[in-house]
C-alpha cells in the first residue's frame, strides 16, 4: 500500500467501505490547531496556478496533502489573487465538484473556497463539510440564504471588495480596530439573518484589501479576532508579505519555511486552523507550538 493509501485506511474502521465514511465539521479534531491544505484547481492562482487543473492531478494532490497531515482540504476553482478576473460559475463548478466528490468519498474533510452560492451548494451536495467564502458572503447576494438553508458551516472572511479593486481599498486609520469591527459586524448581520453561530468561523482575510503592514498588524493583534468568539482561520501561506522576507524573485516554495513559522505563531495566538500550501513543514512547526503549549501547563 502506498503512503497515501495507508493514511486513508487509518481514518476508517476496517470494515468500512470508502462510501460509508462520513466526516462532518463537528467531527474534526479538537484541542490543536488544524491544518487546511490548499488545493487550487485554477490556471492562474498566484502560487501554484495551473499545476492541478486536471481533476485527476488535483485529486492526487489532495490525497498527498491529507497524507502529509492536512485535516481539511480546501478546494478552490477561482483565483482570488490581486487583479484576478472572475470565471464563469459553470467553469468553477466543473473544476471543483468532481474533485470534492472523490476526496469526500475517500473520507476526507473538504472545504470549498468559493464566492458563489450555487458552487457552495453543489460542493455541499458533493460532500464538502465547510464553505470558505473569502468575501464573507458579500460577493453573491444568494450566499447567506443558501448557507442558512443548508445549515452549512461557513467561514466569514474580512473583505472590502473584489480582487480587481481590493488593493485600492486598503486604507485604514487603524487596521486592527477597523477590520475587527467590520468582521464582527458582518458576523452579527449574518446571525440576525438566521445563520447558525455554532457553524460560523472567521478569518481576518490577510492580503485582501491589506498591505504588508496591515497584515503584520493583524497577526500581531490576533486576539482582536479570537475575541469575536468564533474559530479563527489564518491564511498567510506564501502571500506577498511573507515573500518580502525571502530572496527577491525566489520560487514560491522558498516562502514555505516563513509560512510555517507564521503558522506556528498563529497557533500560539489561538488560531483554530491555518490555511497552507506546504502541509509537511507546517505540521512540524505546529508540533513545536503544541509541545510549547503542553510545557506551559
Ligand atoms: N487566501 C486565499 C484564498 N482563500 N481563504 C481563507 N479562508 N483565507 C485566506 O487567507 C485565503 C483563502 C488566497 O491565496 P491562494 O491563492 O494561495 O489560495
Amino acid at each position: 500500500m502506498t503512503d497515501v493509501g495507508a493514511a486513508f485506511s487509518r481514518r476508517r474502521r476496517p470494515d468500512d467501505s470508502a462510501d460509508d465514511v462520513r466526516v462532518t465539521y463537528e467531527s474534526l479534531p479538537h484541542g490543536r490547531t488544524l491544518i487546511m491544505g490548499v488545493l487550487n484547481v485554477t490556471t492562474d492562482s498566484f502560487s501554484d496556478g495551473g499545476r492541478w487543473l486536471r481533476a485527476e492531478a488535483a485529486i492526487a494532490h489532495g490525497l498527498e496533502l491529507a497524507a502529509a497531515g492536512a485535516d481539511i482540504i480546501d478546494v478552490g476553482g477561482e483565483s482570488t489573487r490581486p487583479g484576478a478576473r472572475r470565471i464563469a460559475v459553470a467553469e468553477e463548478q466543473s473544476r471543483v465538484v468532481p474533485v470534492i466528490q472523490e476526496l469526500a468519498r475517500r473520507g476526507l474533510a473538504v472545504s470549498v473556497d468559493t464566492m458563489n452560492a450555487s458552487t457552495a451548494e453543489a460542493a455541499i451536495g458533493a460532500g464538502a463539510v465547510l464553505v470558505n467564502d473569502v468575501s464573507g458572503g458579500l460577493s453573491d447576494a444568494q450566499m447567506a440564504e443558501t448557507i442558512i438553508r443548508l445549515d452549512a458551516p461557513f467561514i466569514v472572511s474580512h473583505w472590502r471588495g473584489p480582487s480587481d479593486t481590493m488593493n485600492s481599498r486598503a486604507t485604514y486609520g487603524n487596521v486592527v480596530a477597523e477590520a475587527g469591527a467590520e468582521l464582527e459586524y458582518r458576523v452579527a448581520e449574518l446571525v440576525v439573518r438566521g445563520m447558525n453561530p455554532d457553524r460560523m468561523l472567521v478569518d481576518p482575510g490577510l492580503g485582501f484589501s491589506k498591505n504588508s503592514a496591515h497584515n503584520w498588524a493583524i497577526l500581531g493583534h490576533l486576539d482582536r479576532f479570537t475575541r469575536i468568539g468564533l474559530p479563527v482561520i489564518v491564511g498567510a501561506s506564501r502571500k506577498r508579505f511573507l515573500g518580502e522576507l525571502v530572496a527577491e524573485g525566489a520560487p514560491m516554495e522558498d516562502r514555505d519555511f516563513v509560512s510555517a513559522v507564521t503558522a506556528a505563531l498563529a497557533a500560539q495566538h489561538g488560531a483554530w486552523a491555518v490555511r497552507v500550501h506546504d502541509v509537511e513543514t507546517t505540521k512540524a512547526a505546529l508540533a513545536v507550538a503544541g509541545k510549547w503549549k503542553e510545557g506551559a501547563r
